[in-house]
């Protein structure tokens, strides 16, 4: 694997993140500097987190900053578009947030094609509340509120979003699936998605399957094998709406 080049500004600006050691939203983010700095949008960006472990990127980046509730911070980075169209806005939010509570927001921003890039995390459960079930929790794992794994017959199966809103998405939509673990295909996946929203094109959604080893309770090598082979297998990666 080739190394990534790292921006110049990298190395004076980085600081330690808040995440748990091994976390896999540290890495996207990490991830999602680089793209920010390759594409040059620092000045014009405005990036919104919302609450969950995504909320402790709150000063992460030396960028605008929003931080909102539950799903809510994707109608706050709409809003921010519409009142600014020049802005490039990113609205960072959890599978809780996007798939739960908010789900309402992400359909809805999906369907009025609205010129905002969504990245989401995908872990599988609702992590900063201590590992409860999540729409994304794997048929048989087990989570705080499910400790004899998800019972298929009970909650059904885990939400496909990036699948779902490509059936509602209009045309100029960018959706994609990517992890963490793959810093070349992530990268990739979020600048094409920020790319659409400079283009003017439509909204742009990326789902990034990410570890959480504190609540899966799994060691390195069994947070990354079950990012790469349970999840990967169960929520396929790739572009899903590319047109
Ligand atoms: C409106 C609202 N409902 C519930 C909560 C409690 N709450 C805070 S974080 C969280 C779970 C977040 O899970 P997810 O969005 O998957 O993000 P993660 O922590 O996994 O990154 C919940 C339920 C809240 N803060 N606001
Ligand atoms: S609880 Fe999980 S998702 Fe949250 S910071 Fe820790 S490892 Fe990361």
């Amino acid at each position: 694997m080739t190394e990534p080049v790292f921006p110049k500004s990298w190395k004076k600006e980085s600081k330690p993140h808040k995440f748990c050691p091994g976390c896999g939203q540290a890495l996207a983010l990490k991830i999602l500097g680089y793209a920010i700095d390759e594409l040059d949008i620092a000045k014009k960006l405005v990036y919104g987190c919302d609450i969950g472990c995504s909320l402790l990127t709150w000063d992460m980046f030396n960028v605008d900053t929003i931080q909102t509730h539950h799903g809510r911070v994707i109608p706050t980075m709409v809003g921010f578009k519409l009142a600014k169209p020049e802005a490039i806005t990113i609205a960072f939010l959890g599978d809780g947030g996007g798939y739960a509570i908010g789900a309402q927001h992400l359909v809805n921003a999906a369907m009025r094609n609205d010129k905002i890039t969504v990245i989401l995390i995908n872990n599988a459960n609702y992590a900063m509340t201590g590992g409860q079930l999540a729409p994304t929790t794997l048929v048989g794992q087990k989570t705080d509120t499910t400790p004899n794994g998800r019972d298929e017959a009970v909650f059904g199966n885990p939400i496909h979003g990036p699948e779902m809103i490509a059936a509602i998405a209009a045309p100029g939509a960018y959706i994609a699936r990517t992890t963490s673990n793959n810093f070349e295909d992530c990268k990739d996946k979020i600048k094409k998605a920020l790319q659409n929203q400079i283009d003017g094109k439509g909204f742009s959604f990326v789902e990034i399957l990410s570890m959480c080893p504190v609540n899966w309770k799994t060691n390195t090598v069994e947070s990354l094998e079950y990012v790469d082979k349970n999840m990967a297998n169960i929520f396929p990666l790739g572009e899903i709406k590319n047109d």
